[in-house]
């Protein structure tokens, strides 16, 4: 099944994951809702009208955690954090028509609608389960207050999530082992009545779903392992206090303890209700959001008359909009996500970010700088394709910046518009040649065909390849010696140059918004650029224009050397963790014939490769002298695993083998701390030296 190729008649959404309302922004961050905004003034460029819409996420464990130990209410939290991000945001050009937040009454009554609507359809039932318990805290231990080990793979997991593993949400119970992160001792389980919202109910729906959904290929292909394995139903209650009440019977559960709504049932409504205020505050005659959210019946969804809702997400959070969010819409009687666009995820020195550890670029950071927005925009859309894992670096930043938009974009663009004002005051008097002109609309054509394949990349790419070619055409042409030798194809070049920078302007726009408006000036334009559509890349520039300004400043080789040190002394503060408790040492002691029942032996990496859709996980191929083991470690975003190989390591040799993502574990690497501090060896003792 395909849909209709943007633009569509009907209007469109585009949304963005919320952020947590519970720290800084950094880098990683900012991936998404800069790809989020181009993607929206993209479709805007096609002619679809479109509306961006976000708002922070204010409930969940760790606000409610961090509010307490920061001693005051979690709605004061959220709401410092919320009013930051909102600030944040267009600092960084993206601009949304509505950004409002989970707890603001819009979402609180969308919800509750939510879920009295699968109520009033029986896709809600009541089970008791094992919810774990801190005797000591004397408290419910709901999602991230509980951790230990998952029961799919093994690995240690959240109570809500297994984030070092299999990538798995967890549900109330699931997992094993139970630790309390409040006081760090055991949990216990106890009973608990709890809501659960019928996920089997949209099996069939959710397969069909699987087929019609667009976007990224991670988002695509993912799911269905879950779709088509049995669906386990969604608890949907929480014991806590922070959150929408549940809005049913049963919500005042006997002994006082209110249920409030799991973090994950509110959140993505907010993507509705945010579209809803966008809405209130233009008029339905300008933007309606029921068009683009309800439908009449389940038959619509598979039609051209729905409005086309995009999220953009980061890959982690696949499953919840791929999975329960479609049941979700269904059950409320909702249309469906059109597309999904999963980015991946940005690290530093190939480790992920940790914001508790300080492991980051931050959004102020960067501006503090004083570098311009579109630069990071550019850097960061066009440096991959959505769905890469990337490292953030500042010398690709500076290779980028000097190289594709200071060499060639904005050499083409300044050389151009100065040889026009100079010569012909503007745009000299002519029409555009034919071949030109054909080149811009084959600039337009890939814009638009990479949109529809929503390839955002190729889309900013536009801009620049179009300005290659252009400095391809001057550098050929030579119209300095034309202007003697022959004026009128001088004048003829140096127009088709002035269209091609105009091209440049108005398909660099999604990507760059501001470089743009400042070079739609320096064209002599009146109006705005955001107000154009790709049509207008082939209108006539004015006739007259002042002297052009360079569009982008290099970035000198000393500023980037300054900026690497500042970043690498951050990274190693990371490593070293400040105040690291060591574990109280082991009561029980051991026999040394215990000991020996481990084979321990040297070994040395010999290779090392992400395993790809894990997060955590890497495949090392270890020798250990009497043979090569393949093993499967956690230390994927620990390490750069380029510079494993020849790493001499200690590796149990006799582990139990393990399968983890398909991938054989053939024994474990011995490693040491939160970082993963690889055991290795003082001297050079053969490979598969037994330790003793
Ligand atoms: N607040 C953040 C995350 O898990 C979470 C997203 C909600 S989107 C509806 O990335
Ligand atoms: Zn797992």
């Amino acid at each position: 099944m395909s849909h209709e190729e943007f633009p569509t008649d009907n209007p469109a959404v585009v949304t963005v994951g919320l952020p947590y309302a519970n720290g800084d922004l950094h880098v990683g961050h900012l991936r998404g809702y800069v790809t989020g905004d181009t993607v929206a003034r993209s479709l805007r460029r096609v002619g679809q009208q479109t509306a961006f819409v976000c708002g922070s996420d204010m409930h969940g464990t760790p606000i409610a955690v961090n509010a307490a130990e920061a001693g005051v209410s979690p709605e004061e939290f959220a709401l410092e954090y919320h009013e930051e991000y909102a600030a944040t945001f267009p600092k960084f050009n993206v601009e949304f028509d509505n950004y409002g937040h989970t707890h603001d009454e819009t979402n609180v009554e969308t919800t509750r609608e939510f879920v009295r609507s699968w109520i009033d359809d029986d896709h809600v039932f009541e089970k008791e389960i094992q919810v774990a318990y801190d005797p000591e805290a004397d408290q419910w231990l709901p999602d991230r207050l509980v951790e230990g080990t998952c029961p799919y793979c093994g690995e240690h997991a959240r109570g809500d999530e297994c984030d070092e593993g299999c990538q798995r949400h967890l549900e109330p119970g699931e997992v094993e082992d139970p630790v309390s992160t409040l006081t760090g001792n055991a949990a216990e389980y106890r009973e608990r009545d709890h809501k659960f919202l019928r996920l089997s109910d949209f099996q069939e729906y959710l397969q069909g779903f699987i087929d019609r959904v667009e976007g990224t290929d991670n988002a695509k292909n993912q799911p269905r392992e879950w779709i088509e394995g049995e669906l386990q139903d969604l608890c949907i209650t929480r014991d806590m206090d922070w959150g929408i009440d549940y809005p049913g019977e049963g919500g005042d559960a006997a002994g006082g303890d209110d249920l409030v709504l799991y973090v994950w049932v509110d959140a993505p409504i907010e993507y509705v209700s945010s579209t809803k205020q966008y809405t209130e505050r233009v008029g339905s005659e300008e933007y309606d959001w029921e068009d683009v959210w309800t439908v009449e019946d389940e038959s619509e969804l598979t039609g051209d008359d729905t409005g086309e809702i995009v999220h953009v997400i980061g890959r982690d959070i696949i499953q919840h909009h791929a999975v329960f969010w479609p049941a979700m819409l269904r059950g409320a009687g909702y249309n469906e996500p059109r597309a999904i666009l999963a980015t991946g995820f940005v690290g530093i020195d190939g480790k992920a970010l940790s914001t508790s550890r300080n492991r980051a670029v931050w959004a102020d950071e960067y501006l503090d700088e004083g570098f311009h927005p579109d630069l990071f925009r550019y850097y960061i859309v066009n440096g991959s394709g959505l769905e890469t894992d990337v490292d953030f670096s500042w010398d690709r930043f500076a290779e980028r910046v000097n190289g594709e938009l200071v060499g060639n974009l904005g050499n083409f663009c300044y050389r151009s518009l100065l040889f026009a004002h100079r010569n012909y005051d503007g745009t000299p008097d002519t029409d555009v040649s034919a071949s030109v002109r054909e080149r811009i609309e084959e600039a337009v054509e890939a814009f638009e065909t990479a949109l529809n394949d929503y390839r955002i990349r190729d889309v900013g790419a536009t801009a620049i390849e179009l300005a290659d070619f252009g400095n391809e055409y001057i550098q050929r042409n030579e119209p300095w010696k034309l202007v003697d030798d022959d004026p009128a194809e001088a004048a003829q070049v140096i127009r088709d140059c002035v269209q091609l920078a105009k091209a440049c302007a108005v398909l660099m726009q999604p990507v760059m918004p501001e470089k743009a408006a400042d070079l739609w000036t320096q064209l002599g334009e009146d109006g705005s650029v955001h107000a154009t559509e790709l049509a207008d890349a082939l209108a006539a520039p004015p006739a007259e224009f002042g002297e052009p300004t360079e569009l982008f400043a290099g970035i000198e080789d000393e500023r980037i050397a300054e900026l690497n040190a500042k970043l690498q002394e951050r990274v190693e503060e990371a490593t070293e963790d400040a105040d690291f408790e060591p574990e109280p040492l082991a009561d029980d002691r051991i026999g040394v014939e215990d000991f020996e029942d481990l084979d321990l032996r040297v070994g040395r990496i010999e290779a090392a490769e992400p395993v790809e859709e894990s997060d955590k996980l890497a495949r090392l191929e270890v020798d250990i002298g009497v043979e090569r083991r393949q093993v499967v470690a956690g230390i994927k975003q620990l390490h750069d695993l380029d510079d494993l190989p020849g790493t001499r390591v200690v590796l149990l040799a006799n582990m139990e083998k393990a399968e983890l993502f398909g991938v054989e574990s053939n024994g474990m690497v011995l490693a040491a701390g939160e970082e993963a501090d690889l055991l290795t060896t003082h001297g050079d003792v053969p490979l598969g030296s037994k330790i003793r």
